[in-house]
């Protein structure tokens, strides 16, 4: 498999002809981490799927921000304002947004997921979207736990 570069990153050769996005080795990427406070104790448990996630792929940590907003309504904001100060490669937003019996979930999540939809398209940058939006919170719990199901991990 012959290896060669680009502007936006390493490709490779193969059958398929010029591949991209197979190459998950990240040591040299740096990422941003916005999390909310809302139902930190899920949170936390994301934060730390994604900084083992990070950590299996090589991520230097000396390249790596947390930054914490109150809740998933303002991620995108935070995330535009990383996104757009142009020292990151990628960001990745973690909540819990937990339905309760009014329709304030409805707002949240849906703004929370087009808001972050919108910083990555205006920005062109990735930006991953590990915000749980759960009937309970034994539903983001599960979703939280240790190893590849939690979503703060992302993909395997
Ligand atoms: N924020 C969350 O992150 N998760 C929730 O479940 C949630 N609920 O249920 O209300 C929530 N609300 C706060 C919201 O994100 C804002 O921080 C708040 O409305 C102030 O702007």
């Amino acid at each position: 498999m012959t290896e060669f570069e680009t502007e936006s990153g390493t490709g490779f050769e193969t059958k398929f002809g010029k591949e991209f996005g197979n190459d998950l080795g990240g040591n040299d990427l740096r990422i941003a981490i916005v999390a909310s406070r809302f139902n930190r104790f899920i949170v936390d448990q994301l934060v730390d799927g994604a900084a083992d996630a990070l950590k299996r792929h090589g991520i230097d940590e000396d390249r790596l921000l947390l930054v914490w907003v109150p809740g998933a309504f303002e991620l995108p904001l935070l995330a535009d304002q990383l996104a757009s100060s142009g020292r990151f490669d990628a960001i990745i937003a973690l909540g819990a947004v937990v339905r309760g019996s009014t329709p304030h979930f409805d707002y949240v999540a849906g703004e929370c997921a087009r808001g972050l939809t919108r910083v990555a398209l205006d920005n062109g940058l990735p930006v991953t979207f590990g915000v749980l939006t759960t009937d309970t919170v034994e539903q983001a719990l599960e979703r939280a736990g240790a190893g590849e199901g939690n979503k703060g991990y992302g993909i395997p």
